[in-house]
Formats: structure tokens, sequence, C-alpha cells
């Protein structure tokens, strides 16, 4: 495959500002009949006089030919060129309509990019480049075009027609079909046109914008969702009025759609007026669906919102950008979650993500910019750098101008680039004009990848009363990127006295002393900071909220740690004082391991452990995420040669250490908010989520102890709750245990009763899948064969394999190789089915320098069989070929 530069951006060389669109749907083919209205883009045309027209070059894959015509007349094969990716031809005149008919098969596209089936419905998904699966098309998001769309099928099968925009007439044909056309007055790029048609019912709603303009608001679904579509319409409702609230962004349609799809990649498309939802992105009711899972719903249902302005009304230049909008998106998102929900847990929750799997990201041979420079395929660039670092970089910005600053930059940057494709740069010009300040050196978070670290030191002078720290920053070479400049670091921090208060803080040149909390910014290669009226040595909590995606160290011994997660104002920073505490003891351990030593865990976990245990004044939601240790994923992370089997041993015995000594303040726990579960029956309020997730915490703990009364609450829990929070807690809980008969019986009667819902099959397969005990992969190799399973859905596919390889790391990296063999023959079956998704299964076998010489070899033996494998598409290609290079 080509690469493709960012350097080479050119604007297009002809624009379409109409594009209108028939489509006939049939069982075994599909047409589509595309009438584009065409002109010379002015922007390229100044050498024309001269030199003529240059030809139009259009986009198209998997279309058959069947007819086209330029202003009324109709083209013959010596009229054009075609290849399996272009349709070349060549213009007379500067403006001119162009008609085409292709015929299409989404009844056999498994890739689920264009037009597709999803079970009986069509549906669509042209992000990033799939509309040139169905027409031939200038697919690019700097092209913009006005959208009228007609769809005609089968009246019987699929009553539903629904596009972009407004409907503007319907009606019926001869033959039992029908039509509707739909119209999207604002102009957009293909990649967020959408088409829908099957057998759908819908939860109506309406929402007063703040203009006091009625929208709208409809969720399609298949007939036997309809009773678990209220918590999306009401997360969609919080989403409209608060990004009118925090952005004073209103919705600009008549009506908004959303559609739940059972076959899709990714979580959910943001097409312009009518989204397309993956259904475990929509669905959910207290009885199938977790907290977390409701929560996630929320989270989407927002992201893909607020694209309507991030995204949409302003668009990106190219797929170099992509950032500009999903960066942006997603601390968008977050935002409104830590609005909703608790700020700091989603905090917490969020920079667990980043630092196991970003930073993992960006220490791999996938390592790019938030800003890539080139690409193959630009499908693998939906990373979690493009998404996650990129949210942080505007996280940063937010921190930096403050939130009315950043807010004046946002309503700049959407009134200046209103109905625009535009690029990072233009953003930050923004945020630069309506703030008055340079981002110069911080565009440098855009173009340089690698996760910073950030060392830093103290030094203390009591004769002068100053403390000053200092810092050391650096980072990584990356793939294309041996050497990098000075990244612009904020630095959120407090000074703690020895009664755990945040001193008044007054840096050396100051008038005053501001408040106990504040930023600074490190700019440099090492720079010093020093602090004055500082009568004792005083203990920093640094890069409160993780200021900045930067790795920091310092040198904290443990009781300094368990200070910080005492008295740190900042409850973030409490709760990373905790991780490092546990990254601490879990080090200590694993080294014993490999050493042969008999393990011995340092008392001052269990000491902390039951301090937050025994604070009955402490947010439930924060001693959870507490007593969470960090996970297997992280420590191999963090670690310079991961010891799998080490780093397992370490952390079950420490979980065991905390289930025996901790016993009695764990069960007072689980007893007391299961009591309140009994009572109350399921609430979904954060209150009643935090208890919950409290609750089961304290349960997977004190089933280590294979204690019988433990296991009949479990078995209380997994019987008698009336939510599946509950349910699926106790199952995994039991299915980790060693209670083979108890286990077996749970899961089959969890399979029998949920097996019509296939959401909650999936959390039955990841549950399983997980499952760290001996015997994973025959585990996994069983489940396959189950009749739920299918390699065509990608949700069975990620709970079953991906939750394998990425959750189930001491039995995917089995030392005899298994593991990576079972994934690379999943992958390459994948490659044929849908590219997107076996490139993404990939990942895990991508890491192979992080482990040891043994395990190096036949991760990359498997590597290096994919890519002999066959003909591999452009996804799977790109990915093997990086990390093996
Ligand atoms: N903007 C959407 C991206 C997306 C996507 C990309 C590639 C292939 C399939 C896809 N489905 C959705 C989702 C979002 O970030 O909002
Ligand atoms: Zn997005």
């Amino acid at each position: 495959p080509k690469v493709i530069y960012l350097k080479d951006y050119q604007a297009p060389e002809y624009l379409i500002d109409e594009t209108n669109l028939t489509f006939e749907l049939y069982e075994d083919h599909s047409l589509v009949h595309a009438q584009l209205v065409m002109r010379r883009n002015p922007e390229r045309a100044a050498g024309d006089a001269g030199a003529g027209l240059p030809p139009l070059v259009l986009d198209g894959q998997q279309l058959e030919l069947l007819a086209l015509s330029m202003d009324d007349q109709a083209l013959t094969a010596a009229d054009y060129q075609l290849d399996d990716s272009h349709l070349t031809l060549q213009p007379k005149a500067a403006t001119f309509t162009l008609d085409s008919t292709v015929r299409i098969h989404p009844e056999t596209n498994t890739a689920l990019e264009g037009l597709y089936k999803s079970g009986k419905m069509f549906c669509t998904q042209c992000e990033a480049e799939g509309f040139r699966k169905i027409t031939y098309y200038l697919d690019r998001p700097d092209v913009m075009s006005k959208f009228t769309t007609t769809v005609t099928a089968e009246q019987h099968r699929y009553p539903v027609l629904l596009s972009n925009g407004n409907p503007v007439a319907s009606g019926s044909e001869e033959g039992g079909r029908h039509w509707a056309t739909w119209q999207d007055p604002f102009k957009k790029p293909a990649y967020l046109f959408a088409l829908v048609a099957g057998d759908l019912w819908c939860v109506e709603d309406s929402f007063t914008t703040m203009t006091a303009r009625d929208v709208a608001l409809r969720i399609y679904v298949e007939p036997e969702n309809i009773d678990k579509v209220q918590h999306a319409m009401d997360s969609l409702k919080k989403s409209m009025r608060w990004d009118e609230e925090v952005y004073g962004r209103e919705y600009d349609l008549d009506i908004f759609m959303i559609v739940a799809v059972n076959d899709f990649n990714m979580g959910a498309m943001e097409n312009k007026g009518l989204n397309i939802f993956n259904s475990s992105c929509v669905l959910a009711k207290a009885e199938t669906a977790t907290d977390a899972a409701h929560q996630r719903v929320e989270a989407v249902v927002a992201h893909e919102y607020f694209h309507n302005w991030s995204g949409n009304r302003v668009t990106c230049r190219d797929w170099f950008q992509l950032s500009l909008k999903e960066g942006f998106t997603v601390f968008r998102d977050a935002e409104f979650s830590a609005d909703m929900n608790s700020r700091t847990v989603k905090r917490i929750e969020d920079v667990a993500f980043l630092r196991t799997n970003q930073f993992a990201e960006d220490a791999g041979p996938m390592a790019h910019p938030v800003r890539p420079d080139s690409f193959m395929e630009i499908s693998n660039f939906y990373t979690l750098t493009v998404y996650e670092k990129g949210s942080e970089v505007v996280r940063m910005i937010h921190t930096l101008l403050g939130a009315e600053g950043f807010r004046k930059g946002t309503d700049l940057y959407f009134e200046r680039h209103d109905g625009q494709a535009v690029t990072c740069d233009d953003f930050i010009k923004a945020m630069e004009d309506a703030n008055g300040v340079d981002l110069t050196q911080f565009k440098r978070w855009y173009s340089q990848a690698g996760t910073p670290r950030l060392a830093v030191t103290e030094a203390f002078d009591p004769a002068a009363r100053t403390y000053t720290l200092s810092f050391r920053q650096s980072c990584p070479a990356t793939p294309g990127q041996a050497e990098k400049l000075p990244f612009v670091i904020p630095v959120e921090l407090g000074l703690l006295d020895a009664a755990g208060n945040d001193l008044p803080l007054r840096l050396a040149g100051e008038a005053q002393a501001g408040g106990g909390n504040r930023v600074i910014s490190v700019t440099e290669a090492e720079q010093s900071f020093t602090f004055v009226d500082i009568a004792e040595k005083p203990l920093p909590s640094l890069l409160r909220g993780l200021s900045a995606p930067v790795k920091l160290s310092f040198p904290y011994d443990r009781d300094q740690l368990m200070f910080l997660m005492q008295h740190d104002s900042d409850g973030f920073n409490r709760w990373d004082a905790g991780q490092q505490l546990s990254v601490q003891v879990l080090q200590e351990l694993i080294g014993q391991h490999q050493r042969g030593e008999p393990l011995q865990l340092d008392p001052r976990l269990l000491t902390a452990f039951r301090t937050l245990l025994d604070d009955e004044s402490l947010d439930q939601a924060m001693v959870a995420e507490m007593l969470s240790l960090p996970s297997e994923a992280y420590l191999t992370e963090i670690s310079e040669v991961a010891d799998v089997d080490a780093i397992h041993a370490a952390r079950e015995f420490t979980r065991q250490s905390i289930g025996a000594t901790l016993f009695e303040p764990l069960l007072a726990r689980y007893q007391a908010n299961r009591a309140i579960s009994r009572e109350t029956g399921y609430v979904a309020e954060a209150a009643h989520i935090a208890r919950r997730t409290l609750q089961n915490i304290a349960l997977s703990y004190l089933m280590q102890s294979g204690k019988a009364d433990v296991l009949a609450a479990c078995l209380e829990q997994f019987k008698d709750c009336d939510n599946m929070t509950e349910r699926l807690s106790a199952l995994a809980v039991l299915v980790n245990s060693g209670f083979e008969q108890e286990k077996a019986e749970a899961l089959a009667c969890f399979a029998d009763y949920f097996k019509d819902d296939p959401l909650v099959m999936d959390q039955w397969f990841s549950v399983q899948a997980g499952c760290g005990l001996p015997g994973g992969l025959e585990r996994v190799q069983a489940l396959m064969e189950h009749p739920a399973f299918t390699l065509k859905n990608p949700n069975k596919v990620r709970a079953l394999i991906g939750a394998f390889a990425n959750q189930n790391l001491v039995n995917f990296h089995r030392a005899d190789g298994a593991g990576y063999r079972f994934l690379a023959d999943h992958v390459i079956t994948l490659n044929a089915l849908n590219p997107q998704i076996a490139s993404r299964q990939l990942a895990p076998l991508t890491r192979w320098r992080k482990y040891d010489d043994g395990r190096q070899q036949l991760m990359r033996a498997e590597l290096e069989r994919i890519l002999a494998s066959g003909e591999l598409s452009s996804d799977v290609f790109e990915v093997v070929s990086k990390s093996l290079a």
C-alpha cells in the first residue's frame, strides 16, 4: 500500500456543490444513482487559462459502474479510465453535472464499511473512507456538499427509511415498494453521510433549545429492544442542555435521530442528524446492563451529539487533523461526564486508562504524534493517541487559559470556522487570538510523539526559607523521531505542611502569595522554581489531576505516599499516591518472585487500605478506586521487561493478603451495602453506583478467602439481585474462584436465561475470557464453538478474543506461544472478513519488545506468519510491517 503524507496535502481540484442520491435496495444487490453538481475549485484555478482543466479523479472501490454521463451526455468506456480505486475523466467546462449508476452488494459486505446489512437492516458507515464504496465521489473531508437522498425499498421488510437532515417527501411504488426523500440543509463531507432502512421501532421525545426551537428526538431500535432506550434518551437531552450551557452550542436541525445496530466496527458515528450506534452504546436497562455500561452509554451519546459542532459544523481539512474533532470531542464528553457524575472518579478512570493503554501505544512500534505525519490506512489512526492524548492536549490548553479563556477560544473557533474544513493549527490560532497568547511551543504536543518523562528533585534551604523544585524533561525516541524539543508542561501543584495543609505559594520574585494550588509551566529541558517563605520542609503534591500526559518521577518514600493518600487536598493525587505505593510494593514482590524468595508484603499497604475502610466519612466511590490495585496491564506497561508470571503471582498474592488481613472490615462494608441493595432495589444514582462498586470490590477480595459463607453470600447476590451490576460481579467472582460446581451452574444458568440477548452474552463471554486461572486458552477455544459466538460480529470478537488477549495476560502469554498462535490464526481469518477489526485485534502481538527473549521470538514468528499468509488488507499490512520494522 501507498504511504500518504501530510506534507503532500493539496486542496481539491474540483468541488461538489450538490449531491443527489437515489438508492434502490434489494436483497441480492443495490443500485446507487448519484447526481453531482460540480465546479472547478477557484483556489486551484490560477493556471487553467494556459493548461486547461485538470482531470477529475473520483474515488470508488468495489463498485460496478452501470452508467455514466456528464451534462446529460452518456459517456462510454473510451471517455474515462477505471481502475480498482479511481474513475478518471476529463471535464470540458468549469461547471458540470455528473450522473452515475453503480451496483453494490451490501448483503455480502462483512467489512462493515460503506453500505452493509446488520441483521435484517441496511445501514452505512462512511468515516473515514467508506463513502467510496457507495458511489464514485471526491471522498475527502474538505469536499463539502449539500445532500438530498432518496431511498427506495420493499415496504414490508423496510418500513423505516432514514437519511441525514429533514424528511421532505415519501410515497409508495408498485410491487410493494416505497420511498422516502431526505434533505440535509448543511454542507457536509461524505464521511457524515448515513442511510438506514429496516423494521425499526422508535422512542420519541422532544427538546426545546435555548432559542425556544422544538427538536424531535428519535431513537430507533429493533422491536425487542424498545424497553432499553430510555437511558440513552435521557443522556441525549442532558447532553443537548450541557452543550448550550457550557459551550453556547445549539442544535440546528428539526430532528435528531439515533439508530442502534448490532454489527458495528466502533462505538458510534456522528452522521449529521442521524447518528448510528453500536447497540452496546445505546441499549441499557438495569436488568441487562451494568453501571459501567450505563455510564458508557451516557458518555458515547454525549460524544456523538457534541460532534454536531466539533466535527460536523466545523470539520477536518484532511485525516491528519483527526484529533481536531476527536481529541476536542473526547475532552468535551469527559467534562460532561465529570459534571454528571463524580469529577474525581471520572478523572481517575480516564487517567488509569491513558497510562495503561495510550502510554503503551506511545512506547510501541505504532507510536505517532497526535497529528500524524503519514499513514498507509487511515482506519489504523483512530487511536488512543489521537483520541485520548488528543483530549489531554486540549485539557492542557484549558488548564493554561482557564475556563473563561478557553471558552473565548472555542467561541471564536466555532464562529470563525462554521461551515469550514480546518486544521489543528486553526484551532490553536483561535485560542491564541481570543486570549492574546502565543502557543507556538505548545504546538509541539501535536507534532512530537512519545510520552515525555518529567523527573523532579527538591532542595530545601531552612536558612533562606526557600524550597526549590527542579524539573528535567525528556522524551524517548519514537519511530521517525530520534530527537525531541522541550514541551510546554503545565504542572499543577501544592506543597503540604506537616499537618497536611496546602501552604500558600509564592515564587521568588512575586509580590504576594497566592492560594495553595497553582499551575506552573515547565518549558525548558531543565528548569527550577523556587518558593519563598517556606518555614519547614514541605511535601510536594505534583501534577495534580494529571495536568499533563507525562511520566512523573519524584523520590517519594512509602511513608510520604501514605501521608499524601490521607491528606492531599487533591482527590486525584490522593488516589495516585495510593497507586504509587501499590506499585512500589508490587514491584518488590515481583523481584522476590523472580529470585525465588518467599513473598513478603509490606504491611504498610494493608494499613493504608484498613484506614480507608475504617473511615466511613469517605466517598464510597473514592474508597473503591483506592482499594483497586494497579492492573497487570499497567504493571506490564511500567516494566522494562515484563515478567507476566511474576506480575500475576505478585498481584494475586497481594489480593489474597488483603482478603485475609482485612476480612472483617471488608465483610462489614460488603454486608452493609448488599443490605441496602436488597432494601432499595436498583437505583441508578451516583451514590448507589458508588455503593455498588465498593460492595463488589469488597466481594472480590472476600472471595479470595475461599470461605463457605462468602460463597453463600456471592451465590445469594448472583441469584437474588435485580440488576446486572450485582449479577455480573458475582458471576465474575465465581468464575475466578475454585468453586467448580457452583461456577459451572452459575454460568449455565446465566447463559440459559440471557441466551437471546446478544449484549448480555458478550458480557458472559468476556467474564470467562478474562479469567486468569490456568487453562484460559482452552476455555476460550471452547467458547468459540458456542452457538452465540461468531467472528462476523465485532462485539463478539472483542468480547472473547479481545478480552483474552488484552486482559488475560498470564494465559495469553503462555510460555509455549499457543496464545500468540491462537490470536494470529484469527487475525488471518478476520483479515479477509473485516480488516479494521483484524488490525485492531493485532495490537497485543505488536508489543513483543516488552517481553523476554523467548516470548519475543514466538510473537515475532506469529507476526511474520501473518505477513506471509497471503493477500493482506492495507489495515493489517501496515500494523504488522511497522511492528516488525
Ligand atoms: N467519528 C467516529 C469514527 C468511527 C469510525 C472510524 C473508522 C471506522 C469505523 C468507525 N465508526 C466510527 C466515531 C467517533 O469518534 O465519534
Ligand atoms: Zn468522535
